[in-house]
């Protein structure tokens, strides 16, 4: 696929890919049940980044062939994605009664933040509910569908099942193992290179930066090494200029285990809404207005592990890794990364070819190539 770099900004298929890494389940080239479910995770994608630590799932209400309301799950504490769509279809003076609905997870049927979304959908008189996946928190796991049947709903499950999956893999992750999806960024030159060491390059044409920012606020937490800071100096803020949707700002973590980096880098500059952590080891000393996390060494440096479980009691369901080498190759030496974006540029970044060695079969690789004037996305 080549298109111009403000289609790419603006289409789901790129907000899919850079979620997912996947092939995006257009509705417009499928029929029956799959183009309702197309269209649930494609309102599900406007909660990526957004809901953790909860699942961003999208909902579509469907009667007599026609979508009557629609919704996604935003942030926790927030009505479920089940809930916006029956909030919606009254909204739109529609009713509920006798519709499908599709729903990219499965509905709750426990009492957390919020209520179960089964009992809101058997009192909306919902006939039909058609399931991506099943939910495998332990408070629901199967539970919702269980109630719903026994309402006399029929319940189909697995409708477009991989691909809901796949878009929900960082809550299965989480919910699974406690540790939050590591997506890890690299920008590498036409050379195999991030660079020469110890200076700063930009390989990464401006308006590939922008894929970069998209990719940054899909997740929750940005972590870079020591090294990065010291040679780029950057201020890892949210940059992303369209489209301009609400949006939860993402946390800055920098690795930083001796405290060696000056209090004058850019980084540590207070940004609304986007807390600053360090990452230490010892007790250096403390920083205005950025919190220590404090980790146990581990190798020349803290547990990555740890880190991540840190993170994740922060409320950080998806962390990205923007480099540098060392780090990256911390990460995937521990097997922590899920998935991998590689920002290909066509121009030599003239440094060392880069010797991490990348999983070739993985799951999830996507990269985005900057090629002879158009962008391509592929997989
Ligand atoms: C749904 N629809 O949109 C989401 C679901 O604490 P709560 O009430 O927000 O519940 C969070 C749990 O609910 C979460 O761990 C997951 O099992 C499920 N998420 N379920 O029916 C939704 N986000
Ligand atoms: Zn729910």
């Amino acid at each position: 696929m080549a298109c111009s770099m403000s289609d790419l900004l603006l289409t789901p298929e790129v907000a899919w890919a850079l979620a997912t890494g996947g092939p995006w389940p257009d509705p417009e080239n499928l029929q029956g049940d799959a183009r309702f479910m197309a269209m649930a995770l494609r309102e599900g994608l406007k909660g990526v980044g957004l809901a953790s630590p909860n699942p961003p799932v999208g909902c579509v209400l469907v009667k007599a062939g026609r979508v009557i309301g629609s919704g996604v799950h935003t942030r926790a504490g927030d009505p479920h994605g089940e809930i916006m769509a029956l909030r919606d279809a009254e909204a739109r003076g529609e009713d509920p009664k006798g519709s499908d609905a599709f729903v990219t997870l499965e509905p709750c049927c426990h009492h957390g933040r919020t209520g179960p979304c089964t009992l809101a959908l058997i009192q909306a008189g919902v006939a039909r509910v058609v399931v991506g996946v099943r939910d495998p928190n332990p408070r629901v796991d199967g539970g919702g569908l269980a109630i719903l049947r026994a309402q006399g709903i029929a319940v189909e499950e697995g409708t477009l099942g991989e691909a809901c999956a796949r878009f929900h893999a960082p809550f299965f992750k989480l919910i699974r193992t406690g540790l939050p999806w590591v997506t890890l960024k690299l920008a590498l030159g036409s050379d195999g290179s991030l660079g020469p060491i110890g200076r700063s390059t930009q390989v990464t044409p401006p308006d590939v930066q922008q894929l970069a920012h998209a990719l940054r606020r899909a997740s929750e937490a940005i972590v870079v090494g020591r090294h990065t800071i010291a040679v780029d100096d950057p201020q890892l803020t949210d940059r992303w200029q369209a489209p301009a949707t609400p949006h939860r700002s993402f946390a800055r973590v920098v690795l930083d285990e001796d405290g060696l980096l000056p209090a004058s880098a850019r980084v540590w500059v207070p940004v609304a809404g986007q807390p600053v952590f360090r990452a230490v080891t010892g007790d250096p000393v403390p920083l205005r207005g950025v919190e220590d996390l404090h980790l146990p060494p581990e190798g020349r440096g803290c547990s990555l592990r740890h880190l991540l479980y840190e993170l994740a009691a922060l409320g950080v369901g998806r962390v990205l890794v923007e480099g540098g080498g060392t780090l990256a190759a911390g990460f995937l030496a521990q097997g922590l990364v899920d998935e991998f974006h590689r920002f290909q540029s066509d121009l030599p970044a003239a440094g060392p070819a880069l010797t991490l060695s990348i999983p070739t079969n993985w799951r999830m690789e996507a990269a985005i190539r900057w090629s002879t004037g158009c962008w391509e996305a592929w997989r």
